[in-house]
């Protein structure tokens, strides 16, 4: 047998920050999410998989758009025209009580309800499959839902779906926490998980595995994104990762050249960066080095977001990739400070930038699913060094 798992696709991302970029650039990254699961579907229908499995999250939004809605139940009809399944469930973003079928989606959709639910299948193989899951009615679920999962019952193979997190420490578990050996205790052939969106295989024995999100919705999100077909090979299930984005992010270094003119700069930068992208199309952040041994008209013209806007101008329309970002990597020191007061402060900004501090500080935030995920995704290290950067250059007081 063989199916797909896919999570998180996220439908009608609004992509907030990129609003200002050109506009049929915009258009072609606002239709990514929904290329990519087109692209699903393709394959579930050129590899005739047996089923399809989507772990939550499947809308952006708990207030889902009509446009997303409505493109979901379109590429489901055409899996629905060849007698695929397709086994859904709803996550933190897409949360709702799920009360009979869903409306507008066609009748090879299966819901799971807000209770931890087994559905089973038979296929033309005659194996029997047993599929366990639910679905969130609310943004956080801090309790473990798996001692609700039963064991593996008299079926060929029993799948375990679940959008949630590793659980890490009780004041941060919102999402359905879990640990790996719980649910081993199962006996299940595969968990097919949702909510992380980066793709990775947390256990082989059975494969417990994250599907990430078929598309990256912005920096953080960088890499390849695709889904997973889940093949059966003897008595064991194994999965294979297969890429569908349309774009990627990505985050290129460049060593600044010598030049005087504004002119050779660019020209240096448009060649480095398109040497080092590939086919896929890309929005990078760019990040420069060797700042320092500029002239200061053009550190100038760097600093101040000039270059950027320039070159976002002219190579629009060229190139297979945007430059989203141009960071300025320096490491500038902090203005006077004895050793002593460097070690005194790297120790207050370890004990001030910490997860629990954040989190206390966002509390009401986090509420908002958007600026949630950013909270989630946040990188303590990068944030102590950017601000220490940020002191150096007196970048946090008002002398602008
Ligand atoms: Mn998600």
């Amino acid at each position: 047998m063989k199916f797909i798992h896919t999570a998180d696709l996220h439908l009608d991302s609004p992509f907030r920050g990129l609003t200002t970029m050109p506009q049929s650039l915009w258009e072609r990254v606002h239709s990514s999410t929904f290329n990519a699961f087109q692209r699903i579907v393709d394959d579930a229908i050129a590899a005739q998989v047996d089923f399809v499995l989507i772990t939550g999250d499947i809308y952006d939004r708990d207030q889902q758009s009509i446009a997303a809605v409505d493109f979901f139940a379109q590429q489901c009809e055409r899996l629905a025209k060849i007698q695929i399944p397709v086994y859904i469930l709803y996550g933190n973003h897409d949360y709702q009580l799920v009360q009979g079928p869903a409306e507008g989606l066609p009748a090879n959709v299966h819901v799971f309800p807000n209770r931890v639910t087994t559905m089973s299948l038979t296929l033309k193989s005659h194996e029997t499959v047993a599929i366990t899951g639910f679905s969130y009615d609310q943004r956080w679920l801090v309790e473990d839902q798996i001692n609700k999962y039963p064991r593996k019952g008299n079926v060929t193979w029993q799948v375990g779906m679940l959008h949630g997190a590793l659980h890490q420490q009780a004041q941060t578990d919102h999402y359905a926490p879990f640990t790996l050996d719980e649910l081993r205790a199962k006996n299940y052939d595969y968990w097919a998980l949702g909510h992380i969106h980066k793709h990775q295989v947390l256990a082989t024995n059975p494969p417990i595995v994250y599907s990430g999100n078929p598309q990256g919705r912005h920096k953080n999100e960088g890499g390849q994104h695709g889904y997973y077909l889940v093949e059966s090979q003897q008595n064991k299930l194994v999965p294979h990762f297969k890429p569908v984005a349309t774009i990627e992010w990505t985050t290129i270094t460049i060593n600044l050249p010598r030049v005087t003119k504004l002119a050779d700069l660019e020209t240096s930068l448009v060649k480095q960066i398109d040497q080092k992208t590939g086919p896929l199309y890309q929005l990078i952040t760019v990040n420069v080095k060797g700042y320092a041994g500029l002239e200061r008209r053009l550190q100038h013209l760097l600093a101040n977001g000039e270059v950027l806007a320039h070159l976002q101008a002219k190579t629009t329309t060229k190139y297979n990739w945007w430059i989203y970002e141009l960071t300025i990597d320096q490491q500038t020191p902090l203005p006077s400070m004895t050793d002593l007061d460097e070690r005194y402060w790297q120790e207050a900004a370890g004990s001030i930038f910490t997860t629990a501090n954040i989190l206390a500080l966002t509390k009401g935030l986090a509420k908002e699913s958007y600026l949630a995920d950013q909270l989630a995704s946040l990188d303590l290290d990068q944030m102590r060094k950017r601000t220490i950067q940020l002191l150096g250059q007196g970048g946090l007081t008002d002398e602008d």
